[in-house]
């Protein structure tokens, strides 16, 4: 029932971008009752900010607004997970309790932290305590953390596993960031439901093998149809793409734009304006909105239809694995923004340099290593023509040097491809889609669309010890397309 509610608002598009289902929608639907579909207030998810504290896994029946229902993870009772936040320098001490009944381990996404305490899916317990202690010694930024389990990562996030980690630093803090109510973080997470309103993760092969899982329903913050009541004033938003498979073109309804002003690793050098934000799996954005002004009361937060390369040519690929959520790429709503009030908020002023840094020239590499991203018939995505394996060592690298990575995508879908132990800078991507405003910045997280090939450049300065890096897409992940990355 609800499905089809969805899937209606989204349009029924296979693949035909012209049509822009989600311009078709706009046709469809009066103001009226668009600003209905919107019926549950966003939930934030609660903070964690003493330094010593336990992360609990557990297993329960959840209910969810709109009468869904989760056989969910938790971590402390809570999907989305607490949000850390902590200032950096500081120094943590976590345990980490597992009592789902699987295998587990928790990897803080984007953090560089001793191998031990990364959440390699060799360090995996199936109950019991695991003790995370590391100190934060790196830039203010949006990260997050989630489980590593080799295997049974997709299932584990997608049932609930998952959180923001938040670093704050004086840099950051000297700008005056809109803050408390002016801050709002949004993990955006697809889901399918089932007829009797079960959220449900029953990836068939094709899709562990192809096309990565796609729900049906959008969550924001654990929440479907959700609205935010915001003043006319300036908004920081925290946008973590949290799906296992699915890509946004973040956007605003009547092409609204806004600044881009950090991503994965922190605050880009200058703020950029855009109307649109391609973002992968895994990736973070942060934004600042301005909703004064407006001629109304309500504005959509959407994902806008984005043309995905076909690559070796394979059309309709998803269709015929039988498929049930939109196809890849299709526009749909996401979230409301109610306008109201009078915004009691000082002002906001940017400056043309947000932040400093130093990325590494290109010249300045040490080597550049090919990773080619590859589809084999009978065995799905592989690295450099390989499937993970716990104990072999695929690449290894000096610590303290300077390397690109060229990945090279060959396969018929995209590949966000993420790097343990490290943030880097993108250097170039082939073909026309140019860098997108996040990629000015630090990132862990890169998306390489069918046919493309993405430069990289990166310091290893993390301490020696066996890490991983792998695609993002959470069901190629699991289905071994991750490799070991030793630094030596
Ligand atoms: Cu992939």
């Amino acid at each position: 029932m609800k499905r089809k509610q969805f899937l209606h608002r989204v349009g029924l598009g296979t693949g035909a971008l012209a049509l822009s289902p989600w311009l078709t929608s706009c046709l469809t639907f009066s103001d009226d009752e668009l600003q209905g579909s919107f019926r549950n207030r966003l939930p934030f998810p609660g903070q964690i900010t003493d330094p010593s504290f336990n992360l609990s896994a557990s297993s329960a029946e959840i209910e969810i607004p709109e009468s869904l229902s989760l056989a969910a993870f938790q971590f402390n009772n809570s999907v989305p997970g607490p949000t850390i936040r902590h200032v950096k320098g500081q120094e943590l001490n976590i345990q980490f309790t597992n009592n789902i009944g699987q295998e587990s381990i928790i990897h803080w996404h984007g953090l560089i932290v001793p191998p031990e305490m990364d959440g390699h899916p060799k360090d995996a317990i199936s109950g019991g305590a695991y003790d995370y202690e590391f100190s934060l010694n790196q830039r203010a930024g949006t990260y997050w953390y989630h489980p590593h389990p080799h295997r049974i990562t997709g299932e584990q996030v997608y049932r609930g596993l998952a959180g923001f980690f938040i670093i704050e630093d004086d840099e950051e803090k000297a700008l005056n960031l809109p803050s408390g109510n002016y801050e709002i973080p949004l993990v955006i997470q697809d889901r399918r439901v089932s007829d009797s309103g079960q959220i449900i993760y029953n990836p068939s092969m094709p899709e562990r093998m192809m096309t990565g899982f796609l729900g049906d329903t959008i969550l924001v913050n654990g929440a479907p149809s959700p609205y935010h009541e915001v003043e006319p004033g300036v908004y920081r938003l925290r946008v973590l793409n949290g799906s296992n498979a699915r890509i946004y073109n973040v956007a605003f309804q009547d092409d609204l734009s806004f600044m881009v002003i950090g991503t994965d690793g922190g605050l880009l050098p200058e703020a950029i304006e855009t109307n649109e934000l391609l973002m992968a799996p895994g990736e973070r954005a942060d934004i600042l909105v301005d909703f004064s002004g407006l001629k109304k009361n309500s504005i959509h937060l959407i994902s806008k239809p984005f043309d995905v390369p076909s690559g070796g040519g394979m059309m309709g690929m998803q269709n015929m694995m039988g498929s049930s959520g939109p196809e890849q790429g299709t526009g749909f709503d996401l979230m409301e923004f109610r306008i109201d009030g009078e915004s009691k908020q000082e002002s906001v002023d940017l400056p043309g340099q947000l932040s400093e840094s130093t990325f590494p020239e290109a010249s300045s590499a040490d080597r550049t290593r090919p990773i080619r991203l590859d589809m084999q018939m009978m065995n799905g995505h592989t690295i450099n023509g390989r499937q993970f394996e716990m104990e072999r060592v695929d690449e290894r690298v000096e610590q303290g040097s300077t390397e690109i990575w060229e990945f090279i995508n060959n396969s018929n879908v995209p590949h966000p491809m993420h790097v343990h132990a490290v943030q880097f800078k993108v250097l170039d991507r082939s073909g026309n889609r140019g860098l997108t405003p996040t990629e000015t910045g630090w990132k862990d997280t890169v998306l390489v669309m069918p046919g493309e090939t993405v430069r990289v450049i990166m310091s290893f300065n993390a301490p020696k010890g066996l890490y991983v890096f792998h695609c993002h897409n959470l069901e190629h992940e699991d289905n071994g397309m991750m490799a070991n990355l030793e630094i030596i």
